[in-house]
């Protein structure tokens, strides 16, 4: 269709926010606001991604640039990319970011009422080679904004009021829930917006698909061991399920949101909390499972019900599909 062509009543991310906010008469715009300027470093990020190829050109990370200065690393750049834009929209109070240490505290004349915990780069030891890769996020609001401490974001997945992450792929993809459902964006370049192309995601209630790190097989408890053994030598009499493990939590998470199945990064006899960290990889991938009708778990308990002791914490997690999930769970209340 000609009319087609030149669609223009498009429903972008800004737009189908302030459409959610109206449904909060005390909204003053500060959450879309704060949004605009996450999907601002996701637009940068995505960018810079797309460029990674042509680095040696320009010079490679860890080596000096015509200017003479240091090439950063992408992750490097995107960490900063992303505390300059959350500080700047004067909305945020404290960041705990993947790349630092410490959580970042915002200073007084520049504070809001929002937390940000996010994984500015997740998966970027896939840069090299072209796979995507993605930025994680969460927020939550403030106890006490006035004199926020590190308790403040030991809060429990539970509490979070939005999630969502941004997938730097064959395009850019930005999967957010602000705690009613779940809802895709592509961007459109020549745009520069992010538009509703996924609307309203539901992952499947049983999938075909299972996703782990096989090669630590060796060291699985063995509640892990049997349910991936019933993936591939189901007894129930259903066809085995497929193996699919790219190795970036986000693709692995965003196939499994569209497709269904099951994706674990569980405890090992080497790593016995797993590898995933709970505030900004684990709680915000299961606040997006739960709110697409899915379930995610520890192992122990439901993943958002956990209480971080301190904002590195990792933790084992089964997430996707809501049949797939309650297998595991059975495995593990049979193991005692
Ligand atoms: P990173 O934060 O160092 O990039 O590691 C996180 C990544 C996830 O994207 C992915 O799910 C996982 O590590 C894969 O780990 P493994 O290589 O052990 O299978
Ligand atoms: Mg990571």
């Amino acid at each position: 269709h000609a009319a087609d062509a030149h669609r223009t009543d498009l429903m972008t991310i800004t737009r189908h926010v302030l459409n959610e906010q109206t449904k909060y008469p005390e909204s003053r715009g500060d959450f879309t606001i704060l949004l605009n300027h996450i999907v601002l470093g996701c637009k940068f990020v995505c960018s810079s991604v797309s460029k990674a190829g042509l680095a040696k050109l320009f010079g490679l990370a860890g080596e000096t640039n015509i200017q003479g200065e240091e090439q950063k690393k992408l992750d490097v750049l995107s960490n900063e990319v992303f505390v300059k834009a959350l500080i700047s929209s004067g909305r945020t109070c404290l960041l705990v970011s993947e790349e630092d240490e410490e959580a970042i505290f915002v200073d007084q004349s520049k504070r809001g009422k929002y937390i940000v915990v996010f994984d500015p780069l997740d998966g970027s030891s896939n840069i090299d080679c072209g796979v995507s890769i993605g930025t994680i996020f969460g927020i939550y609001m403030v106890k006490h904004k006035d004199n926020p401490t590190i308790d403040d974001v030991l809060q429990p997945g539970n509490n979070l009021i939005a999630a969502g992450y941004c997938m730097y792929g064959s395009s850019c993809t930005l999967v957010l829930s602000t705690g009613s459902g779940v809802n895709g964006f592509t961007l459109d370049p020549s745009l520069g917006e992010f538009i509703l192309t996924h609307p309203d995601i539901k992952i499947p209630k049983k999938g075909k698909i299972y996703s782990v790190n096989e090669g630590n097989a060796k060291n699985w408890d063995e509640p892990t061991r049997k349910f991936v053994e019933k993936c591939k030598f189901p007894t129930d009499g259903s066809p085995p399920k497929s193996l699919r493990y790219i190795g970036s939590m986000v693709a692995d998470v965003h196939r499994t949101l569209l497709y269904g199945g099951i994706f674990l990064y569980p405890a090992d006899k080497k790593s016995p909390n797993g590898k995933l960290r709970v505030l900004y990889e684990v709680f915000p991938m299961s606040y997006l499972m739960e709110q697409a009708g899915g379930q995610a778990f520890t192992g122990k308990q439901r993943a958002l019900d956990l209480v971080p002791g301190k904002i590195h914490e990792r933790s084992p997690v089964f997430l996707g599909s809501y049949d797939d999930v309650e297998e595991i769970k059975a495995l593990y209340a049979a193991a005692g």
